[in-house]
């Protein structure tokens, strides 16, 4: 029988390849989607027409409900968020309401409405922010760094209440970076392989960075949503840490992504203290043992060399690709 899938957050990176799996496997994808001026498709075009959206805001309630009624889904995967750190600095407040406090609103829709659907979380390395262990796993205690990684640690431990309240199945993935070519454009990652393309056509002569020597375990979001499928496929709900068990700085995912395409980052690198955070996570490294065991999950399916110049590449191809379109319409073409 075909399943329903209800994902939150359909747009950004993860939604976007957690519902190509989830058509791939046959289930029927409804996905919440706010109402914007423009739409927001660039990661869904390939498969608008396939996706059943549904209107709604993780921070209006009565929004969730509804969409919970109408997707009458067996899956619930709670991936929106304001998912940016930086920018928890910036608006603290908001960053509580849709990263916090829409949790616990769409723990309520699916209690309410349909309390025997699987739930995922999508929590956050970030929650153990200043580390007390390394490498870090489901038991290291939490010690968030910024109001993003507050907030985090709030919907873990609501997940974990409710999955202990009322009995519902619903597990909180502790995901580690994951980048690919559809993620944002002002994540560190993303931000360093558009510029190497932008650079290398001749289109920019700089890349303004913060702090080189940040530490991240870095893995694929292609990989990632996976898991967070493979979570909901157990018999009894649970928590699990998503990493590759490799950390690397900002520095050297730099000299990789320069290097590729012949260049010395050295060159073009520059320091800006503007990118610099108000308080920094020095260092993550996760323990993926958990996910290997009980999920079967294969954490290094992509390496991180591999996955720098996935990103260069496909940043290569559409910067030329906008750069000829663009020429194309100065000349009327
Ligand atoms: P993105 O920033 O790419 O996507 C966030 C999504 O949330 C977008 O679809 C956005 O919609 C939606 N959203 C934001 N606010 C609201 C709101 N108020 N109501 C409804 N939808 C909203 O994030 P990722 O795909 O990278 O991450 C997915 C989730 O996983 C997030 O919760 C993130 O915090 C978490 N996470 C991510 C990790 C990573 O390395 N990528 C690691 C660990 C956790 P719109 O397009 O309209 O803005
Ligand atoms: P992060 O990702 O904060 O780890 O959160 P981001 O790519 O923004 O930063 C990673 C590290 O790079 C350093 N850095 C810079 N970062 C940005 N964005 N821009 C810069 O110019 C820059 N220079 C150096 C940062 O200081 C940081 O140390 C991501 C998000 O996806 C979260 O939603 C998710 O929960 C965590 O990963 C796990």
């Amino acid at each position: 029988m075909t399943k329903n899938a209800l994902i939150t957050g359909i747009t950004g990176q993860d939604g976007s390849y957690l519902a190509d799996l989830l058509l791939e496997k046959g289930y029927k994808v409804y996905g919440l989607r706010r109402r914007t001026s423009v739409p927001i498709l660039e990661n869904i075009e390939h498969i608008q027409n396939e996706i059943e959206f549904i209107e709604g805001d993780l921070l209006d309630l009565s929004s969730l409900i509804r969409a919970v009624q109408v997707s009458n889904p067996d899956e619930v995967y709670n991936l929106g968020a304001q998912s940016f750190v930086a920018t928890s600095w910036d608006q603290p407040i908001l960053t509580g309401q849709a990263t916090a406090l829409s949790v616990t609103n769409m723990l309520e829709a699916v209690r309410i409405v349909k309390p025997e659907a699987r739930f995922y979380q999508a929590s956050s390395s970030e929650m153990f922010g200043k580390v007390v262990e390394t490498p870090q796993k489901e038991t290291t205690p939490f010690y968030p760094r910024s109001p993003y990684g507050v907030a985090k640690v709030y919907g873990h431990w609501m997940t974990v209440n409710y999955r202990e309240s009322y009995d519902m199945f619903a597990c909180s993935g502790i995901l580690f970076n994951h980048e690919s070519p559809r993620r944002g454009i002002e994540f560190v990652t993303r931000k360093i392989t558009n510029a190497v393309a932008r650079i290398k056509l001749g289109l920019q002569q700089e890349l303004r960075l913060g702090n080189l020597d940040a530490l991240r375990d870095w893995g694929y979001a292609k990989d990632y949503v996976e898991c967070m499928w493979l979570m909901l496929q157990q018999d009894t709900a649970d928590d699990y840490v998503i990493a590759t068990g490799e950390t690397h700085s900002v520095r050297e995912f730099c000299e990789i992504a320069f290097g590729y395409v012949g260049l010395d980052y050295q060159d073009y690198v520059v320091t800006d203290p503007k990118f610099f955070r108000a308080a920094e996570v020095d260092l993550l490294l996760g323990d993926p043992s958990k996910s290997i065991n009980k999920l079967g999950w294969n954490p290094q399916k992509t390496t991180f060399k591999e996955l720098v110049q996935l990103m260069v590449d496909k940043d290569l191809e559409r910067v030329a690709r906008n750069t000829n379109s663009n020429q194309s319409n100065v000349l009327g073409k």
